[in-house]
């Protein structure tokens, strides 16, 4: 999937909330954690940037990707949460252990958003590698904790 086209820069200011009374749920996953510690300042700075209160932004860690699912419904379910935004990185390696676990949260965490009409964001990185994922915690491409964030902002627009 190409996403050369896709940095944060080029974001269309279009449905973009008022979320300074809006509640916010950031599920992390504590795998990769230097990657997605990375992710959560990206998403958490650019909640703040666009007006959303720190008493309104609650974390939550998972051990790894594949329980962001759970977390997020979880968050969801409580219905003072406005937005749940998931974080993770999940790095291929030799074995499929990789697919099992972004099919599993891709379908989970849209389930969660529809079960519970409400955004819940996939904010997970499906690298290649190390650097791959660096590259895009806040790297040359940029950080999809920010853009997870933006995403979250603007479906609150809808
Ligand atoms: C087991 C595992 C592996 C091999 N790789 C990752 C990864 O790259 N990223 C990630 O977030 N989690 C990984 N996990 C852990 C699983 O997500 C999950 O926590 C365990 O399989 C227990 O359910």
């Amino acid at each position: 999937m190409a996403t050369s086209n896709k940095s944060l820069s080029e974001y269309s200011s279009k449905n973009i909330a008022d979320i300074s009374a809006k509640k916010f749920a950031i599920v992390v996953s504590e795998w990769n954690e230097d990657v997605t510690e990375s992710l959560y300042s990206g998403a958490y700075q650019t909640l703040l940037q666009h007006g959303a209160k720190k008493e309104n932004i609650i974390r939550k860690n998972v051990p790894g990707s594949f329980e962001l699912t759970l977390g997020a419904q979880w968050c969801a379910q409580d219905e003072s949460i406005d937005a749940v935004i998931c974080l993770g990185c999940v790095i291929q390696g030799e074995t499929r252990h990789f697919d099992f676990i972004c099919d599993a949260v891709a379908h989970g965490i849209t389930e969660v958003g529809l079960k519970f009409n409400k955004p819940v964001i996939f904010g997970v990185l499906t690298p290649n590698n190390q650097q791959q994922a660096m590259d895009r915690a806040g790297g040359k491409h940029g950080n999809k904790g920010d853009e997870a964030a933006i995403t979250a902002v603007k479906m609150l627009g809808f």
